[in-house]
């Protein structure tokens, strides 16, 4: 059995089309209803409206992502209740309309970080990357977060105003823009005083805290996904570590072991990315899928490459510091034993081609998720066919 091969779409606004997908190769499609404010209830006509989008032009709506929690959930404060309830009646609605994975976050304020999305490669192509000096460039002089300088040491702050002095207006600028950068989906960004004034309401939530929240959401939400027969599927924290003084909780094998027995049950699991997860070099990535594969429901398959510093840019999907070869043989091992197969989308791919005279989501061009799924699947069926001949 092989990965199910999908795609994420951003919905009939995305420039890249479903007929592009089915193009590529897939039979899935992930994909969420942007469009429906965070913490109201998915109705099942709509639902049902996407749902057939997607058949029409030949595919299965596979995964759902995300299926979003809110920020008063997050934190336990105003709505929260009112969101867990609406968050049951959604799994309950999406059930109804035959779906099967739930995936969804619990970072706080803001979701994957970066501090470029054009960086150029040697071969001319676009991707993202994390600058640690211009991140805090951005934290300490441009956002001018009370308080931000606690959390670099001295040497880091020197080398942040110098990378800021070394900018040009228009670097600057677009630094300020990429790190506001809003949720994946949604074309807005956080103005400077939004994001002060959210990060001023996470004062008192530590990791600790932000954990009891999360495994009192999933005490709550995993007994309705399971008896739905539906599978959750949280996402890793991007990048695995605390950002703007906020914590992050999702970010290694323990934090997933933590999770998980929280709320122990068929439904509650992961989504695995290898992407996330691979900018710590204390992740054992194949190790994971080894140990943690009865839980992992959905897979993003995607490589970084850190340096000494702290930068990392993302690579070519099966370049990089993530061992893919062994993290997807792992996979296929781990889908053997369970006799099942587990949807797969490649995550993220530079821009390239034609793709670069194009505006689509950042990470999100077609012909660079092509060519990563593409590599992807001729090295998942070598794999598999060479462990089918021993
Ligand atoms: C980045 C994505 C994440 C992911 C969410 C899931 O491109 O992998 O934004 O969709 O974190 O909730």
């Amino acid at each position: 059995m092989l990965m199910e091969q999908t795609m994420r779409w951003y919905g009939p606004n995305d420039p890249v089309s479903l007929s592009d997908i089915r193009q590529s190769g897939c039979t899935g499609v992930v994909t969420a209803l942007h469009h429906i404010p965070v913490g109201d209830v998915w109705p099942l006509d709509e639902i049902n409206k996407r749902k057939s989008l997607v058949e029409t032009a030949g595919m299965t709506w596979t995964v759902i992502e995300s299926l979003p929690v809110s920020e008063d959930i997050k934190k336990q404060t105003g709505n929260y209740k009112l969101h867990i309830e609406n968050y049951k009646q959604s799994l309950r609605n999406v059930a109804k309309c035959g779906l099967k994975v739930v995936t969804y976050n619990f970072m706080p304020i803001l979701d994957w970080m970066r501090t470029d999305i054009y960086y150029t490669m040697p071969d001319g192509s676009k991707a993202l990357r994390f600058e640690k000096s211009a991140f805090i460039a951005f934290d300490v002089f441009l956002l001018k977060r009370p308080g931000a300088e606690k959390d670099y040491t001295p040497e880091e702050i020197k080398k942040a105003e110098m990378r800021l002095k070394s900018m040009t207006d228009e670097e600057e600028e677009v630094l300020y823009k990429n790190a506001l950068l809003g949720l994946p989906g949604s074309e807005e960004r956080f103005t400077p005083e939004q994001i002060l004034a959210a990060l001023k309401t996470y004062e008192h939530i530590d990791a600790a805290k932000l954990k009891q929240h999360l495994f009192y959401f999933l005490q709550q939400v995993v007994p309705v996904a399971e008896e739905a027969g539906l599978k959750m599927a949280i996402h890793p924290d991007d990048p695995p570590y605390p950002l703007l003084g906020l914590p992050r909780i999702v970010s290694t094998e323990k934090d997933a072991n933590e999770l998980l027995a929280a709320a122990p049950s068929p439904a509650n699991g992961l989504c695995y990315c290898t992407g996330s997860y691979g900018v710590r070099a204390d992740n054992d990535l194949p190790g994971m899928v080894k140990r943690l594969g009865d839980y992992i429901h959905f897979i993003h398959l995607r490589s970084t490459k850190r340096d000494a510093d702290g930068n990392f840019f993302e690579a070519d999907h099966l370049d990089g510091d993530v061992d893919m070869y062994a993290v997807v043989k792992e996979i296929v091992q781990t889908m053997r034993r369970r006799n099942v197969s587990i949807p797969m989308r490649p995550d993220h791919g530079h821009q390239m081609l034609d793709d670069l005279k194009k505006t689509t989501y950042p990470g999100y061009s077609a012909i660079g998720r092509l060519r990563g799924l593409a590599e992807l699947r001729g090295l998942e069926l070598g794999i598999f066919r060479s462990l089918q001949e021993k």
